[in-house]
């Protein structure tokens, strides 16, 4: 099934259920050599939700800005490889969104706890914009902003569960998004916690 949300962005409800044993074992793996840790914003705050990264770029913060970069800040050694798991999920759901050929090279992942948000932003670090941000949901269902071009317009509020894979491309790929305060709650899968993989094509 596909849902289109609007011009470039489409859900694929249930999508990753039938790997999702084989993703959450991926994140073990992962954060077992990359920890998930909360990062610092530029402007100085803590973020909310943990987070670690995977593939040849990862995404981070600290007081020195936002950026892509090769090695983890935390041990100064290189980010974990990208599981084939979670690299063949993502290139699969962007061509079913009519994206073919997206190779990804860094995965984001967060982990969010209740009480853990992340608030309206862009997502505009990465070299090509042309190529689309694959979203897979895992665990606690929550509710996802989904706003426009510009930070005044107000998002709509789309529900994701387990499983949910969205496609972010062509004109939603800079759309402003978000996430609600999770709520407490318990998940066969992932306990008390929701987990997302946000797969990007960082460089060229
Ligand atoms: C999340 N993560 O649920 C989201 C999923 C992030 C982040 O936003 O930056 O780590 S990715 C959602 C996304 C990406 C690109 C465009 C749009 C949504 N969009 O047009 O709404 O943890
Ligand atoms: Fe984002």
């Amino acid at each position: 099934e596909r849902l289109p949300l609007a011009d470039g962005a489409v859900v694929l409800p249930a999508y990753a259920c039938g790997v999702a044993d084989q993703l959450l074992a991926a994140i073990d793996s992962v954060v077992a050599q990359a920890p998930l840790r909360r990062m610092v914003t530029p402007g100085g705050q803590t973020m909310s939700a943990q987070m670690s990264n995977c593939g040849a770029l990862g995404w981070v913060t600290d007081r020195a800005g936002y950026r892509y970069q090769a090695t983890d800040p935390v041990s100064g050694r290189p980010w974990p490889a990208m599981p084939v798991a979670i690299a063949r999920l993502a290139t699969q759901a962007a061509a079913l969104a009519g994206f073919a050929d997206f190779f990804p090279d860094a995965c984001l992942i967060n982990r969010y706890q209740p009480g853990a948000r992340m608030g309206l932003h862009q997502d505009r670090d990465e070299q090509d914009l042309s190529q689309p941000i694959v979203s897979v949901s895992l665990g606690l269902p929550m509710v996802f902003q989904f706003g426009g071009l510009k930070r005044s317009e107000r998002p709509r509020r789309v529900p994701l569960n387990h499983g949910d894979v969205v496609v972010w491309g062509g004109p939603s790929r800079l759309r402003y998004h978000g996430v609600l305060t999770l709520k407490p709650g318990t998940h066969p899968a992932t306990g008390d916690c929701r987990y997302n993989l946000t797969l990007r094509r960082a460089g060229r």
